[in-house]
Parts: C-alpha cells; sequence; structure tokens
C-alpha cells in the first residue's frame, strides 16, 4: 500500500467542513455524502491500492496512452511553455510527460494539500533538478492567477485519472470553463476522460474481488466513527457499485443490512434495511458526449488518443 497521506481530493475546498456534511447528508429524504471525504489518509491509501487492481483498468490504460501518445501531446510545447497540473496524486502520469518534454519554461502543481505539494517538488528535484518548479496550494475549482512572470506565457494544462467524472455535468462544465480561464490567453488542456463501456466491467472496476474498493467506500463510516464520534456498525453496512444508464454513470452506495439507528454525536439517524448512503458518482462519456461538454465550456476538442480496446479517452481541448 502506497505511502498513507491525505490526498486531498482535488473537489475538496478549504475548510470544508466534514461535520456538518455529513449531518446535512444523512438528514436528506436519499441519504448522501460527498465524494471528496472519502479521501482522508486511509481512504488515499486504499485509492492508491485500488489504481494497481487488475479489475480498474483507467490507470494503467491511461498511462499506456500517455506512454504511446506523448510526444503528439507535448507538440509546441518548449522552453517558453508551462505545464499547469490540476490536482495531485501519484505523479507517475505527469512524469510521463516531462520526461518526454524537450524543453520547458516551467511546472506549475495546483493542488489544495500543501503536503502532497512538498512530496511531489521534493520527488521532482531528484529526477528533473533543472525544472523550475512553481507550487501552488489552491483550490481549482474557481480561475487561479498564475504567478505574474508566467501569466501571458503558453501554457498547457494537464488533468488525468478521469476525475472529472467524479462531479455532476453541469459543475464538470464549470470546471472546465474556470481552467479554461487559468489557463489563458492560448489555453491547451491535456484531459483523462473514462469512456462509457459494457455495464459489467464498469461494476467490476469499483467492486473488485479483493475487496478495496468495499474498504474503501466502508471507510467513509469509519472516518465518521473516528472523527465524529460516530456509532457506525461497519458490519452491518454492504459496499455496494451498480451502473445508471440513465445517468451514465457508476454509483458506489453503502447499503445497510438491517434497521438500525446510529449516532453521529449528539444526533441520531435512522436507516431501514436496504436504505443506501450514496457515496460516489464515477460519470463515464462516449468521445462525442465529452467532446459536446467542452463545447459548451468553451473548448474545442481538437484531438482524441484512445486504447485498443476503447476503454480509455485522453482529449486535446484548445480555446484560441
Ligand atoms: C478519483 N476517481 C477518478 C476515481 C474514479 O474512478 O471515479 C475514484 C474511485 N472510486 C472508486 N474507485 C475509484
Amino acid at each position: 500500500m502506497a505511502e498513507a497521506r491525505e490526498r486531498a481530493a482535488p473537489f475538496q475546498a478549504p475548510g470544508d467542513d466534514f461535520a456538518a456534511a455529513v449531518l446535512s447528508g444523512l438528514s436528506r429524504p436519499h441519504k448522501s455524502l460527498p465524494c471528496r471525504f472519502l479521501y482522508d489518509a486511509v481512504g488515499s491509501a486504499l485509492f492508491e491500492e485500488i489504481t494497481g487492481l487488475p479489475e480498474y483498468y483507467p490507470t494503467r490504460t491511461e498511462i499506456g496512452i500517455l506512454e504511446a501518445h506523448a510526444p503528439e501531446m507535448l507538440q509546441g510545447v518548449g522552453d517558453e511553455t508551462v505545464l499547469v497540473e490540476f490536482g495531485s496524486g501519484s505523479s507517475v502520469k505527469t512524469e510521463i510527460l516531462l520526461g518526454a518534454v524537450g524543453g520547458l519554461g516551467a511546472y506549475i502543481p495546483i493542488d489544495i494539500s500543501q503536503s502532497a505539494l512538498a512530496d511531489a517538488q521534493a520527488r521532482l528535484r531528484v529526477r528533473f533538478p533543472k525544472l523550475d518548479v512553481r507550487l501552488i496550494a489552491a483550490d481549482f475549482s474557481a480561475p487561479i492567477a498564475l504567478p505574474a512572470d508566467v501569466a501571458q506565457r503558453r501554457k498547457l494544462g494537464f488533468f488525468p485519472g478521469s476525475t472529472i467524472g467524479n462531479f455532476p455535468p453541469m459543475e464538470a462544465t464549470r470546471l472546465l470553463a474556470a481552467m479554461r480561464e487559468t489557463l489563458s490567453p492560448d489555453a491547451r488542456l491535456v484531459i483523462g476522460v473514462d469512456l462509457k463501456k459494457d455495464p459489467r466491467r464498469l461494476v467490476r472496476a469499483y467492486d473488485d474481488a479483493a475487496g478495496v474498493t468495499a474498504a474503501f467506500n466502508l471507510n467513509l463510516l469509519a472516518r465518521i466513527n473516528r472523527e465524529l464520534a460516530g456509532g457506525f456498525d461497519l458490519d452491518a453496512f454492504r459496499h455496494a457499485a451498480t451502473y445508471n444508464p440513465v445517468d451514465g454513470r457508476v454509483e458506489m452506495h453503502l447499503v445497510s443490512l438491517k434497521d438500525q439507528l446510529v449516532s453521529v454525536g449528539e444526533a441520531q439517524f435512522r436507516f431501514r434495511a436496504g436504505e443506501t448512503i450514496h457515496t460516489e458518482n464515477a460519470y463515464k462519456y462516449s468521445i462525442p458526449q465529452f467532446r459536446e461538454m467542452a463545447q459548451s465550456a468553451g473548448w474545442t476538442s481538437r484531438r482524441v488518443w484512445s486504447d485498443g480496446s476503447g476503454l480509455f479517452s485522453v482529449h486535446e481541448l484548445v480555446a484560441p
């Protein structure tokens, strides 16, 4: 298992209040919790483990696409260009681009977690000692002002992992528009997007045989117990992953195995047998669907790369 540090889901805002989100999410008629709270230190380590599972094809497939096509993706990138990465996680994918580029003006990783940024910088210093790395600790769901000396330079944005799929389409569109503003003028973005496919394959990717994704999901209840004096019995809930064909998304739920009353601090929540807490959505897009969404955020999808089996896509978005 990878080192257990908080990954800071890219969607996490500073000062995000876990307690308030839990109390409000569990009070709804259809109970739900925001997926960004899956990524405490334990959850982040479990997510790293998920990325290496046989059923979880997105990470290795995207890496294969990047390795095969990095030189094309980096066309026009040179000493004047600034590479801007949105969100952290393992830097394996960034290193593929950095290893393939001839020259680069600077690399700017943007992440909400200072510690994730410091780790990335220390790692990159070893392999790319001459690279100018500028850390920006910020929430990138709103446009970000880049340092004055690079603001007018040509920029290449990078947003791998299909994290865009964890946002509902309206929010995803707003996020893409914010990235366009951050990268303007002459914006370009390389973004990983998981593709629609056989629902059985999708469900297996989110409900693996070894039970790592189940542990990742159930850790949310353990986190409530740890941090908010919760009384969840983890054996009284099970992980479920389903494909919702109407919305084109995989859904993760925690299913109550019996009628029960659970306390969180002073509050109490009633669960009926079979009732669920909806914990994550992972939207899947066909290539034309994603093109259309990018367009409504002011981008044009100029090129798309995929693997031989059509599992995953990497789009190059451009904005004049
Ligand atoms: C972070 N994100 C892109 C993952 C996904 O595939 O939606 C999160 C994940 N949840 C369960 N497995 C992976």
